[in-house]
């Protein structure tokens, strides 16, 4: 692959530049070529949960898979990025997507590599567009002669931002037992290879962004899109029957509801390799973290819209198994009856919206304090 010379410049003139990995199955060969072309220019990765480029923190040092958390602590905002090079299609953290075009509005190159003629930039943003394949690109920007020490420290800064973000989740995670993000975090730690992870929308495929960790050997797929909370279940319910690998959902219970025809195919089909994980925090929690809450009591009937519905009375309904889990410290009893269990089952993971919003703003404020002292 011939690179442009604007291309090369941006590239070899660069001393802050950002490599993104938005939603993309790549597979190894990409995998490895974009670690080499961080490793190569000094350039962090930053990570979207659907990239496949995240693994437990510590595997792959260059990694930045808490971006999104560091944002809303604001402490990106004093790492301004003369260089953004991107792959994939837009990252779930729409924070990122506002970081990347306030900080290049001013200047500096925005590149993306795309070999399917796609273009992902709703803020158009792009400067440079490399209609290729990402992993030449990756070998040929890797080959350039970037000037690795003004690099070091910029890159250093990023690395203990991520380090400090997971501390600081860990740290939170480990004192609150009713917090989402520590359950989901130990959801993506009990799977492993040969586990496929759906995530729904709304709350779910937030929580995996800010979990900062990947399945090792795994894969999480999600639907992103116009679709919003359609067809989650059935989507889960095709990505079984296409696999022997265990698949689990992780759903929100309005989301669940909104798909529970698909339950009776779910029964019918009788697949083994399902399990519906469902956060239950009794309605459309993420409405909570809108602009809509401005309307009080009104955001509450019209758009968080609590149910108070029976999810045990609901599988028994379609023949399925149901196991409630209340108790974080069972989830994982709970997890290995399921997947080595009766065919199909939903394991109700039920949370409080309070305390969980209360969590989710003390890590935030804790990351905020730490990140400044
Ligand atoms: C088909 C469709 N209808 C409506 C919406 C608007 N919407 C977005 S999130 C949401 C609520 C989802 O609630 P839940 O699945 O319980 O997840 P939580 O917000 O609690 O994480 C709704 C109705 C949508 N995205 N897609």
């Amino acid at each position: 692959m011939d690179l442009s010379d604007e291309v090369r410049s941006a590239l070899v003139q660069s001393s802050r530049g950002v490599i993104v990995v938005g939603p993309n199955r790549i597979g190894p060969p990409m995998l490895d070529a974009v670690h080499a072309l961080s490793v190569s220019t000094a350039m962090p990765i930053v990570a979207d949960p659907l990239s496949g480029c995240r693994f437990p923190v510590g595997t792959r040092c260059n990694v930045v898979s808490h971006g999104d958390a560091l944002l809303q602590a604001g402490l990106l905002e004093n790492l301004r990025p003369d260089l953004i090079v991107r792959f994939g299609s837009l990252p779930v953290s729409t924070r990122l997507i506002a970081w990347w075009s306030a900080n290049l509005s001013t200047g500096g190159t925005h590149i993306y590599v795309n070999n399917a003629g796609e273009v992902h930039d709703d803020t158009n943003a792009i400067t440079e567009y490399v209609a290729g394949d990402p992993v030449s690109f990756c070998h040929e920007a890797g080959k350039l002669q970037h000037p690795e020490v003004s690099r070091q420290g910029w890159l250093s800064r990023w690395q203990e931002l991520n380090a400090l973000a997971e501390r600081t989740v860990r740290m939170c995670s480990a004192a609150s037992p009713r917090w989402d993000l520590g359950t989901v975090r130990t959801l993506i730690e009990r799977l492993g290879a040969n586990t496929i992870l759906i995530a729904g929308n709304s709350l779910p495929i937030r929580l995996l962004d800010s979990a900062g960790i990947g399945l090792r050997d795994g894969v999480i797929l999600g639907n992103r899109g116009a679709s919003g909370i359609d067809g989650l279940l059935a989507t889960a319910l095709g990505v079984a029957g296409a696999t022997s690998k265990q698949v689990v959902l992780l759903i929100g219970d309005v989301s669940m509801l909104h798909d529970v025809g698909s339950l009776a195919e779910v029964r019918r089909q009788n697949v083994a390799n399902l399990c519906c994980v469902v956060l239950n925090n009794d309605g459309g929690r993420i409405f909570e973290r809108l602009p809509v809450t401005d309307l009080a009591d009104l955001a509450e009937q019209l758009f968080v819209a609590p149910h108070g519905l029976d999810f045990a009375g609901l599988a028994s309904a379609f023949g399925l198994d149901h196991r409630l889990v209340s108790e974080l410290s069972s989830l994982d009893v709970a997890l290995s009856d399921a997947m080595d269990g009766p065919p199909t089952s939903i394991l109700e993971v039920r949370t409080s919206a309070a305390d969980d919003l209360a969590w989710e703003r003390h890590y935030i404020d804790l990351l905020r304090h730490a990140g400044a002292s």
